[in-house]
């Protein structure tokens, strides 16, 4: 490792590898480590998530990931963390601490502390802290893994978890500070490396995270007092500054490596960071990620629209979503086939079909009742309707066209905003028109009228 005023860190994320994401994993994990590699980065982090779940030792995913981290480790020390305990079993980790390569990896899946030396090695932590610096470090990493939801549920029963992790959390974040403060005095870099959530940050999916059962809040993860947090868990790359006494910090999260849903936003790749003593810096270096592109229409799916939307937003290469929503009577009337071929550029096609459904109410007796009149008087009895409103509603109905009953209603604004009873009556009469019966069942289409 060679000397500098500022550690320069590749800070990966969120790798996921797994069947279902290994070509996109793998296209930009390589990239990024090629990219990492050419800056001549000190040392680098992988912050949880490396696997998307338990994976078998001969998939090619395995085997695929463990060849990277040995490509990383041959240039500069590296640090994995524990991610969330459903991506990464317990003891997921542990094959990379007997990886080899030119540098040590440092496999962090319990509360602790590292140094990292002038010869790229990794001095860890006996406890959860160091009580004193060790000798000839040059950077010290403080690493709290993914906190085991169902650890904190068994020491403090179910009920409090939620609300306590962040609590316990943050307690032990405000432990770290002094460590953090006897580093900076001897002119060292301090990071702190975690996976969780941040309370306010957004996914990837634009949605903000304001619960109140969230690991950290930006307060929280200031008060350990490193000059840099680099976190993991949140798919979408986002940071906090802070300026103050102890210079600038900041907070980011890197972001998943590739983009492994539709409807992601923003890029995808990892942070170049620049940590000092009491500065710190990070810049985002994009992946080739894959492009995804999200067609929806509001019903049937239309061949001319859908022509009109690929001139105008060609999807050459990309990953395609079309979603649509029709009533259960249109479900068959969809050609796939015909919108597969359209799309026949892109790199895949997923077909999201909503069928609303006919939502069948049982009324009994319904089916041996003779008159329209007896059947409606069946159904009120069924839903606990009083019919008398709905007989003056068929009467109209059986004298009047629909348009001049629409046109009375409409006549009489007045009378529906007050919410004259009579009005809603017709409305759900008229509605019967609709109503199929097929034995004891009234059918009708949700939203029909809509
Ligand atoms: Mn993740």
């Amino acid at each position: 490792m060679t000397t500098r005023s500022a550690l320069r860190v590749a800070h990966f994320s969120d790798l996921h590898y797994g069947p279902r994401n290994l070509a996109e994993a793998d296209r930009c994990f390589g990239a990024a480590i090629e990219r990492a590699v050419d800056a001549g980065v000190d040392v680098a982090v992988i912050s949880g998530d490396s696997t998307d779940h338990a994976l078998d030792l001969h998939s090619p995913s395995a085997v695929a990931l463990v060849s990277r981290v040995r490509w990383l480790a041959d240039h500069c020390p590296v640090l994995m963390l524990q991610g969330t305990w459903s991506h990464e079993p317990p003891g997921t980790l542990s094959v990379f601490r007997e990886l080899g390569g030119r540098h040590a990896v440092h496999v962090a899946d319990r509360i602790g502390q590292v140094g990292l030396t002038a010869a790229g090695e990794w001095v860890v932590s006996p406890g959860w802290s160091f009580h004193a610096l060790p000798q000839g470090v040059v950077a010290l990493i403080s690493c709290l893994p993914s906190v085991n939801r169902g650890a904190v549920a068994a020491a403090l029963g179910a009920a409090d978890a939620a609300g306590a992790t962040g609590e316990h959390v943050a307690e032990m974040l405000r432990g770290l500070a002094p460590s953090h403060a006897m580093a900076r005095q001897f002119g060292l870099p301090t990071l702190l490396v975690s996976h969780g959530t941040v309370f306010g940050c957004t996914t990837e999916h634009g949605v903000p995270m304001a619960g109140f059962d969230h690991e950290f809040t930006t307060g929280s993860l200031f008060d350990a007092g490193a000059q840099a947090v680099l976190l993991g868990h949140i798919h979408r790359h986002q940071c906090w500054e802070l300026d103050d006494s102890g210079g600038r910090r900041c907070i980011a999260y890197a972001g998943s490596i590739g983009r492994f849903h539709h409807g992601e936003a923003g890029d995808k790749g990892f942070l170049l960071w620049q940590v000092g003593p009491d500065s710190a810096a990070c810049r985002m270096e994009a992946t080739p990620a894959r492009r995804t592109v999200d067609i929806c229409f509001d019903g049937k799916p239309d061949l001319g629209a859908l022509r009109a939307v690929l001139v105008a937003q060609p999807v050459e290469g990309a990953w395609v979503r079309l979603r649509w929503s029709v009533p259960e009577e249109e479900r068959n009337d969809i050609d796939r086939a015909a919108m597969r071929e359209l799309l026949a550029g892109a790199a895949g096609v997923q077909f999201e079909g909503r069928i609303l459904p006919v939502v069948r109410v049982r009324s009994g007796g319904i089916g041996q009742a003779g008159v329209m009149r007896d059947k409606v008087a069946a159904w009120a009895g069924v839903v606990g309707a009083r019919p008398e409103p709905l007989w003056s509603c068929l009467d109209e109905l059986a004298v009047n066209e629909t348009q001049l009953i629409v046109d009375d209603v409409l006549a009489e604004p007045e009378a529906m905003a007050r919410g004259d009873t009579q009005r809603p009556c017709i409305e759900v009469a008229s509605g019967l028109k609709e109503v199929e019966l097929a034995g004891d069942y009234l059918e009708f289409s949700r939203g029909a009228h809509g």
